[in-house]
């Protein structure tokens, strides 16, 4: 997908944060806090009206009404065992490696396999992984300027090497991350976000970060968002789909409504946050914490028609 510009309603605000923090496990958050577990999708787990909930307040992590734990500003200051707010920084971390098959993708454009393995800490490839929303394995390539952004669900091996078929377009260095639970012979769930960087040869030009905006527009629909997040704060961010002004029904896709990306502008810091399971007045819901000031590129994957689409957005957290 290519960026662009964006529209930008310069009445809104745009200080709409993000950013980490999970309301569901899978992510970061859960490992320390809590039995990591699978994403539920099924809403009769999470009856009641959390929209009369009020955000949860920065500092610790917050239990919704439904139970599930929203992250809070664990990891900024080292808190509750010093999760990391952001995932994707490393190759290596919470006992698991991430070990790509190649370093280097071919020629621009022509599709090829990508294929990485998962080493446990003794050096064996895990071949044991929970299924969170639907995939045991959700896998991300964007190119490091954002001209590029893949969200892929490799398939495993029985040896444990995961491969996936890309054709990335433009030349230049992306990062890849895989985010994944693993089991351990003891039955241990680790959620974790391993990144690593991943190059395709040929002439770079970096292109320029769109303007902030608040709304996307993605096969003639338009997502906009509406929230504003601070830093340590978990705030609820909203996204609402429409086609030529009128409201367009979300359905959902790998057992939620939305799937919302975020990654920080400078290092590419990881976060992928999961909605709120059912939808208010039409629109998804995530509870979002920005780990830090700065630039995030946020990417949203929903479905509509049967179709998924992806709407990203820049956003600047003050
Ligand atoms: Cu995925």
């Amino acid at each position: 997908m290519k960026t662009g510009g964006r529209k930008v309603d310069p009445k809104l605000p745009i200080y709409v944060g993000v950013l980490v923090l999970a309301v569901l496990m899978g992510v970061g958050v859960g490992r320390v806090l809590g039995p990591v577990s699978t994403y539920p999708g099924d809403p009769g787990q999470n009856a009641g009206d959390q929209s009369a909930a009020a955000p949860p307040q920065g500092g610790g992590p917050v239990v919704a009404a439904d139970g599930h734990i929203h992250g809070g500003t664990i990891g900024a200051g080292g808190s509750a065992g010093g999760a990391p707010a952001l995932g994707g920084l490393e190759i290596s971390a919470s006992g698991y490696t991430l070990a790509p098959a190649a370093d280097e993708f071919g020629a621009a454009g022509d599709p090829q396999s990508i294929s990485f393995q998962i080493l446990r800490a003794d050096g064996t490839p895990a071949t044991e992984f929970a299924v969170v929303h639907e995939k045991s394995m959700h896998f991300f390539v964007v190119r490091r300027d954002f001209g590029d952004y893949r969200h892929l669900h490799p398939e495993m091996a029985p040896d444990g090497t995961w491969s996936v078929e890309a054709a990335l377009a433009d030349p230049g260095p992306y990062r890849m991350y895989a985010d994944f639970t693993a089991i351990d012979a003891a039955g241990t769930q680790t959620a974790v976000t391993l990144g690593a960087d991943l190059a395709v040869s040929g002439d770079y030009r970096p292109e320029k970060l769109p303007a902030p905006a608040v709304e996307s527009t993605v096969d003639g629909l338009t997502a906009a968002m509406s929230g504003t997040a601070t830093p340590g704060v978990a705030s609820p961010v909203l996204f609402t789909v429409t086609r030529d002004g009128r409201p367009v029904g979300l359905q959902p896709y790998l057992g939620a409504f939305g799937h919302l990306v975020a990654l920080r502008d400078g290092d590419l810091g990881f976060v992928h946050v999961h909605p709120e399971p059912q939808l208010f007045d039409g629109a998804v819901k995530f509870w979002v914490t920005a780990p830090t000031p700065g630039t995030y590129r946020l990417y949203l994957d929903f479905q509509v028609d049967g179709k998924v689409h992806t709407a990203d957005y820049v956003v600047v957290v003050e």
